[in-house]
């Protein structure tokens, strides 16, 4: 990262720069979460599979919406991007029944106002995807918020075609994925304007720190399922009865190489690219 750009923001495992007054530099690092807590472990490549994934599906979603890549850096864990304001809300697209979705659903019988169907099942594929919006918690967990106080946040106008485009967005890469054997369970887009503006898909897109990815060939509806990813991870550390507290566990190496297999595995199914490829050339996602 260049020694001159100011920090502006830490994710839990990205950073963001200031290059100048439009411009920032988003850095994935190798760091990996589970149960919400970092692990003192690093993922080989994990940063550069998610860069390159997100890079990739912007490039693959250009014509449905305008995005914020402007370049990925040759070390294929930065991509500079344009400045945006941003809108608040963290925008959700559900395809199934997991996570808060599914605990909505189970208290009250829908989720974000959306009535759903009586006797879905955890991870059930919903009868079409549907928009989700949450508000963006500055620490904790969003919460789910209806239609009505998702407009009231970015205007009824702005609110439709947020919609709109997610949906849309999310019919594109969900049926891209699972042509390739990964279901997209949801996903978190985050949107900003242009000066203009022009509606923006910002942040990380379709990566699977953003979205659930799900093997297509374990799916089984009536439990839930194991992660693309972080299934290892989440299976070690269970084996060890850590109570899911800060500090984390290390992850032996064997745990390493199998999480770091799944990334590029994931990386390679949905590209069509081989990893080294984009190691030796990181643009090459955007053909
Ligand atoms: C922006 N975040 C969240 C993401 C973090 C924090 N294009 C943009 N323009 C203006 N602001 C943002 C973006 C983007 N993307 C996004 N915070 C600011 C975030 C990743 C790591 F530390």
């Amino acid at each position: 990262m260049p020694d001159t750009a100011v920090h502006v923001a830490s994710g839990k495992v990205r950073e963001i720069y200031e290059l100048g007054p439009d411009r920032l530099l988003l850095v994935a690092s190798d760091r990996i979460s589970t149960f919400d807590v970092v692990l003192p472990t690093e993922i080989p490549d994990k940063g550069r599979v998610l860069t390159g994934l997100s890079a990739f599906w912007f490039a693959t979603t250009r014509d449905v919406c305008a995005n914020h890549l402007l370049h990925v850096r040759p070390d294929g864990r930065s991509t500079e991007c344009r400045r945006l304001e941003m809108l608040p809300l963290e925008c959700i697209v559900r395809g199934y029944l997991a996570g808060s979705g599914w605990k909505d659903y189970q208290r009250t019988g829908r989720t974000s106002g959306h009535v759903l169907p009586d006797g879905l099942r955890e991870s059930d594929r919903l009868p079409e995807p549907i928009f989700t919006p949450s508000t963006k918690a500055l620490e904790g967990h969003d919460e789910n918020i209806d239609a009505a106080a998702a407009a009231a946040l970015v205007g009824e106008e702005r609110f439709r075609e947020v919609e709109r485009v997610a949906l849309e967005l999310y019919r594109v890469a969900a049926e891209h994925a699972a042509a390739r054997g990964i279901l997209i369970a949801d996903t978190k887009f985050e949107f900003g304007l242009d000066q203009d503006g022009t509606l923006v898909l910002a942040d990380e897109a379709f990566t699977p720190d953003s979205s659930r990815f799900w093997p297509a060939d374990e799916y089984e509806p009536g439990r839930p399922q194991p992660s693309f990813d972080k299934q290892y991870v989440r299976d070690y550390c269970e084996s060890l009865g850590w109570d899911k507290t800060a500090p984390g566990p290390e992850l032996p190496e064997e745990i390493v190489a199998g999480t770091r297999r799944r990334y590029v595995e994931a990386f390679e199914r949905l590209t069509g690219r081989a990893f080294d490829d984009y190691l030796a050339n990181p643009e090459c996602v955007l053909r």
